[in-house]
């Protein structure tokens, strides 16, 4: 929204004084930015209190504090410990700091982590300020969901700890739900006061237990705002054919379903809890019900990274022929250091030494900056690890140019039915042949073409 941030918050501090400076800070490209931030700050206001909050502080809280410009690290949900960490700060020389649940903090140089704070929905009751904003509409974005599609978090958390997820590392197996009427009441507002035409929850976690879900289900039927979401395969998989009722009423357009792996032991091991056979039910199920499947597999794992490639090749081969219109989202698995999992996760990771390509044991970055080399840039955005060789890197890029290009995401809305139909077709040897290699062509016509990525844009 600002692409002068760095000048407009410089001109802030010059302006006002501040008891503290608060950054969102998520691991990835963002990290640059929040470092910028931080330091045009102590630049300019040296005494201001630097503030992370969010996922890069809560699963590298160490990388963090290490930092000389981050003075406290919040960590998980950050309503309740924000307003305790500002009354410390304002009400006199640290007062009462160390006893403030999910903080991180500094005693003369030594990082101090106070105990975790349990996960609550401490969500505002009365509806958020929206036209606080100076420009609220700007936030609604064309998608193929609608032509202004609004982006909304109902519920909190997830009730699952898979081990390569930061979900679990933030929310640690807790998911808290909203109250239907809450629902309702900001539905009613994007929809009516903001005129938001499509809705994409970024709950973490969307379809819980079906009978807390039934209530949330009838407010979307009622709203009838196309919508896209994050689900699992056994959720969507147990639901009674009166929730999926809803489901249709509601116009659910596509559900991103974490697949992650087509083999089951690869599944148990991550504690995923789902299993191969269910991805390919619910690829099925959603064909009947008139929803995309969106199912993101992870590739490359440390211990087999080119059999467990090929393998998930031809695993989504087969789901393309079960339910074509299944859209397929490749990452590289690039597992969370053992410090950033849930306490009863860490010990088996810790066990699971991980090495680079040749060979050397894998040192996990120790402050922000390490954070933006290149290759951990790569690392969190599961694009790249370091056990990868050029090899398999070049194989998995081929396959998802050929991929891509035989089946085209609908969720570029850019793409006219013309180009679309000329990449199928250029596209449809090299898929029925499995001749993935240097698809020159596809790479060329890809670029010409502009085509959108969905692992890095969102919808
Ligand atoms: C929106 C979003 C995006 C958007 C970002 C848009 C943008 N311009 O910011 C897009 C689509 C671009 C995106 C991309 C990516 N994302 Co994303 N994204 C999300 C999503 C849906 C919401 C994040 C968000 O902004 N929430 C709003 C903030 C305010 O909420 P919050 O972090 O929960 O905040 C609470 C606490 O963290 C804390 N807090 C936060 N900030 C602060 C600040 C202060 C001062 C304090 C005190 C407290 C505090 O308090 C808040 C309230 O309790 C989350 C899933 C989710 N629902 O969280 C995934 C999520 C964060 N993304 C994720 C990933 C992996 C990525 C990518 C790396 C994917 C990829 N392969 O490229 C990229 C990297 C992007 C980047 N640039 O760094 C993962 C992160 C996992 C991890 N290990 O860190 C998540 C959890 C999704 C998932 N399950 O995989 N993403
Ligand atoms: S991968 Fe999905 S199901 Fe597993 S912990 Fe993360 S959000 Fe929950």
């Amino acid at each position: 929204m600002d692409d002068d941030y760095i000048l407009t918050i410089t001109n802030a501090l010059g302006e006002h004084r501040y008891d503290a400076v608060g950054v969102t800070v998520m691991g990835g490209p963002q990290v640059r930015s929040a470092i910028a931030a931080s330091m045009a700050v102590r630049a300019s206001s040296p005494r201001t209190p630097i503030i992370w909050g969010g996922y890069f502080p809560t699963l590298y809280t160490d990388a963090a504090t290490n930092a000389s410009y981050v003075d406290y690290a919040i960590r998980g949900t950050g309503e309740d410990t924000f307003a305790a960490l500002l009354a410390a700060i304002t009400g006199g020389a640290g007062a009462g700091i160390e006893s403030i649940a999910g903080l991180s903090w500094k005693r003369e140089g030594v990082t101090v982590h106070n105990p975790d704070r349990p996960i609550v929905d401490r969500r505002s009751a009365v509806l958020m300020p929206y036209d606080l904003l100076p420009d609220s509409k700007a936030y609604l974005v064309k998608t193929f969901l609608g032509k202004r599609t609004a982006a909304h978090q109902a519920a909190l958390g997830c009730r699952f700890r898979c081990t390569f997820c930061g979900v679990a590392g933030m929310f640690r197996g807790v998911t808290v739900l909203p109250p239907a009427e809450r629902l309702e009441r900001d539905l009613t507002w994007l929809k009516e006061s903001l005129g938001a035409d499509s809705i994409q929850y970024f709950d973490h976690n969307f379809f819980d237990r079906e009978e807390d879900m039934l209530p949330i289900l009838r407010v979307m039927a009622k709203m009838q705002l196309p919508w896209w979401c994050y689900a699992r395969a056994d959720a969507l998989l147990n639901m009674s054919p009166q929730s999926w009722a809803l489901v249709r009423k509601s116009q659910l357009r596509m559900a991103y379903i974490g697949a992650e792996s087509a083999s089951d032991s690869l599944l148990k091991n991550i504690r995923k809890g789902t299993h191969v056979g269910q991805t390919l039910e619910v690829a099925d199920l959603c064909r009947h019900q008139g929803v995309i499947p969106e199912l993101s597999f992870m590739v490359a794992p440390p211990h087999d990274p080119e059999g467990e490639t090929e393998r998930t090749f031809e695993f989504i081969r087969q789901i393309k022929r079960v339910n074509p219109h299944s859209e397929i989202i490749i990452y590289v698995y690039t597992p969370l250091p053992p410090e950033s999992l849930p306490l009863n996760s860490r010990a088996r990771a810790s066990a699971t030494i991980l090495r680079d390509a040749e060979g050397n044991v894998l040192q996990f970055p120790r402050s922000p900056e390490e954070w933006t080399e290149e290759r951990w840039v790569k690392y969190s955005c599961h694009a790249d690890a370091p056990w990868m060789t050029d090899r398999l890197r070049r194989r998995i890029r081929d396959f998802v140019t050929v991929l891509g290009c035989r089946f085209p995401t609908v969720q570029d809305v850019r793409m006219s039915s013309w180009t679309r139909s000329g990449l199928q077709a250029l596209a449809a040897w090299r898929y029925r042949f499995r001749r993935y290699d240097s698809p020159w062509e596809l790479d060329l016509s890809k670029t010409l073409a502009r085509m959108a990525d969905p692992r890095v844009t969102g919808i």
